[in-house]
C-alpha cells in the first residue's frame, strides 16, 4: 500500500470514530428516566438495559405497605451468598442505594446514576432488607 492510501485509510477511520463519539454524546445530554416500583415483594422497572456513560434518572416509588430499600448491586450465584452477608457488607457492594428511611410506604425518591463501566457479574436491582431478597425482591438488569 502506498503512503497516500494508508493516510487516506487513517483519515477515514478517524472520521468514523468521531461520528461514533458524536452519537454517544447526543445520548448523554438528556438523562434517561427509569421508573422503578417497589412492592411486597417485587421490583418493577421501566428500563432493564443500561449503557455505561449514560445518565439515568431513577424515580423509585414504594407502592408497598412496609418500608423498602433500593440497591443496584452484583448478585453472585443467584443470590446464594446474600444470606450470609451483613447489611454493611451488602451496602459496600452496592453501586447505588436508597435506604429504607427514605422509602416508607408511598414515598418517591429521585436519584441520578451513571454506570462508569460495564460491571462484572450479574447485576440486579435489590431490596436487601431481611427476608425481602429471599421473598423475591430482586430483578436482573443488563449493563452493556
Ligand atoms: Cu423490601
Amino acid at each position: 500500500m502506498s503512503r497516500i492510501k494508508i493516510l487516506g485509510l487513517v483519515v477515514a477511520v478517524a472520521a468514523f470514530l468521531l461520528a461514533a463519539c458524536g452519537g454517544n454524546q447526543a445520548d448523554t445530554n438528556e438523562p434517561v428516566d427509569v421508573k422503578v416500583t417497589l412492592g411486597e415483594f417485587t421490583i418493577k422497572s421501566s428500563v432493564t438495559e443500561f449503557k455505561p456513560g449514560v445518565q439515568y434518572h431513577f424515580i423509585v416509588t414504594n407502592e408497598g405497605v412496609v418500608p423498602h430499600e433500593f440497591m443496584i448491586m452484583p448478585v453472585e450465584m443467584g443470590g446464594m451468598g446474600m444470606a450470609g452477608m451483613s447489611m454493611e457488607e451488602k451496602d459496600a457492594l452496592a453501586f447505588m442505594m436508597i435506604e429504607e428511611d427514605e422509602l416508607p410506604p408511598g414515598a418517591t425518591v429521585e436519584v441520578d446514576y451513571t454506570f462508569t463501566s460495564v460491571p462484572e457479574g450479574n447485576i440486579e436491582f435489590v431490596c436487601a432488607l431481611p427476608g425481602h431478597f429471599e421473598a423475591g425482591m430482586h430483578s436482573p438488569i443488563m449493563v452493556k
